[in-house]
């Protein structure tokens, strides 16, 4: 029995096809936005140079970059064999539709793209994504209208944060108040791709709707005065929302005649990529704590009570499989360490040799390597900080640079991550720079923890795969686990430097840190 899973993450799109009794990987599938569809301008996934901290995507590249990924996957397998779907998202972003939107997803015409279908239902020609930090004002405006920031985290687990959905939903309304209210129905990315592939008008799922600081995590339901604190007349333009086990409906026709899937076939309710990683690796009950390395760096785990961070960096998201989970994001993820790469015109081989060049601790040359405004902690930087030595403050010695850049990175997800409370023996890595080993073993040497890896990569994807045949197929989920979730044992990295190394670094980092928040 086959189950698809989709990835509609910030930089590419990407499928896996699992046969669930086998626990065989039939088929995967990745387009790149950037490399497939450079008519969109968007070299990593989002259009660049935004005023005022926009960074913005067009929900068509989406689409088209959906419909290359199932011309790519059907030459792979017989997509009629699959009998379960689900995807998963990049979080927060939000997609504005008229009210043709709910005539057309649900006609979707085989002789049309999706693309040219669903262009004149935009409202709002680009969706703002999760990278924007353009609304600040409009996040302490929530804030004030409910009674401050503490009410805002304890009724959504989050603060109000500027990339999350509601202050981005409140800036549009702000700023084209009457394309505002052309607005017939707002979507977050998975919703909308989730809407797509069942050709309806699909619900949101807990674990994505947690990210948009209008869902109340006691009741799993749009908060009311976060609602009306957002918008006016929001709550009508919102899904309704579902927990992760819910069965949206079947394909729509136009996947069936286009690329041949099974007639009737029942698609899962997306949710976002993180709650969708945390299936996917095996995670989602607690005890097991995942780092996902991607555009974004995530840390994260199932919970077994709500907690939520002090300081306001950390999130709450809802748990797919039940219950919740915590979540801390780095925005400066893989763009920062590809970003020092090519300042050097270094390779990703030269990259990784520079840990062979140099030494745990880095000798105390330390970087905070924010090449954008982070939000772990909130700090407006463009540029990184160095400190250290002559050469390597002006730049002059690369691969120091490389090693700060990355000791920088997990020393600070380090100290930010207190708040979990959680001291793991193993870390379970994810996503793509996951595979670099250098990478790995100063995560290993910094958390003084085993980091494993599992033999199936792609957990997001794979993690949709499983709900949607725990949803429509009956499947067990940890039958699943047990077959795709086996650690890839050889590649196990262990701490080669005890504790201690790391303390003086991650005193600099946090005094550099303490100096500019
Ligand atoms: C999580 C977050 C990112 C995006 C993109 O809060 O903003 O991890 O989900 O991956």
């Amino acid at each position: 029995m086959l189950a698809l899973g989709l990835d509609a993450s910030t930089q590419s799109c990407s499928a896996i096809v699992i046969d669930i009794k086998a626990g065989l990987v039939i088929a995967e599938a990745s387009v790149n936005f950037g490399q497939r569809l450079p008519q969109y301008q968007a070299p990593s996934g989002f259009i660049p140079n935004g005023a005022d901290g926009e960074v913005h995507a067009d929900p068509c590249m989406w689409l088209d970059a959906l419909e290359l990924l199932l011309v790519d996957l059907v030459s792979r397998c017989d997509l009629s064999k699959v009998a379960a779907i689900s995807g998963a998202g990049q979080q927060h972003g939000t997609v504005y539709l008229n009210d043709h939107w709910f005539h057309v997803v649900d006609k979707l015409e085989s002789t049309q793209s999706l693309s040219e279908q669903i262009k004149p239902c935009l409202t709002r020609a680009t969706a703002p994504i999760w990278m924007d930090t353009s609304t600040s004002n409009e996040c302490a405006e929530i804030a004030s209208a409910v009674g401050g920031s503490a009410v805002v985290c304890e009724k959504s687990g989050s603060i109000a944060v500027e990339r999350f959905s509601g202050p981005q939903i409140r800036r549009f309304y702000k700023n084209d108040p009457e394309s505002y209210q052309l607005t017939a129905r707002i979507h977050l990315v998975s919703s909308f791709m989730c809407s797509i592939l069942s050709g309806s008008d699909a619900p949101i799922d807990t674990g994505d709707g947690a990210g948009m600081n209008l869902l109340n995590i006691t009741e799993w339901d749009w908060d009311s005065d976060l609602v009306e604190a957002t918008a006016p007349q929001l709550k009508k333009k919102l899904p309704n929302v579902v927990p992760g086990k819910t069965t949206v409906g079947k394909i729509s026709e136009y996947f069936c005649s286009k690329y041949g899937f099974k007639t009737g076939t029942p698609v899962t309710v997306f949710s976002g990529d993180n709650p969708s990683s945390l299936v996917g690796i095996g995670a989602s009950t607690p005890g097991k704590l995942v780092i996902s390395l991607g555009t974004s760096d995530t840390f994260f785990a199932a919970m077994p009570q709500v907690i939520t961070d002090p300081e306001g960096c950390g999130h709450v998201f809802g748990n797919p499989t039940g219950g919740s989970m915590s979540l801390q994001c780095f925005v400066n993820g893989s763009l920062a360490r590809e970003a020092v790469k090519d300042k050097f015109d270094y390779s990703w081989q030269a990259f990784t040799a520079a840990f062979e060049k140099t030494v745990p601790g880095n000798e105390g040359n330390c970087m905070i390597p924010f090449f954008r405004p982070e939000i772990s902690p909130r700090i407006n930087l463009k540029a990184p900080i160095l400190k250290g030595s002559q050469a390597f403050e002006s730049w002059k010695d690369a691969d120091q640079a490389i090693r700060a850049c990355v000791e920088g990175q997990f020393i600070n997800m380090k100290l930010r991550t207190k708040w979990m409370q959680l001291e793991p023996d193993v870390i379970y890595i994810t996503g793509g720079a996951s595979e670099n080993d250098a990478i790995a073993q100063v995560i290993a040497d910094i958390f003084q923890a085993k980091v494993q890896r599992l033999v199936v990569s792609g957990s997001v994807a794979l993690g949709a795969a499983f709900r949607a045949a725990v949803c429509s197929l009956e499947a067990k989920l940890d039958e699943m686990e047990n077959l795709f979730c086996q650690p890839d044992v050889e590649s196990t990295l262990r701490p080669q430097v005890d504790g201690d190394c790391y303390q003086a670094l991650s005193k600099s980092v946090s005094d550099l840190l303490a100096l500019r928040s």
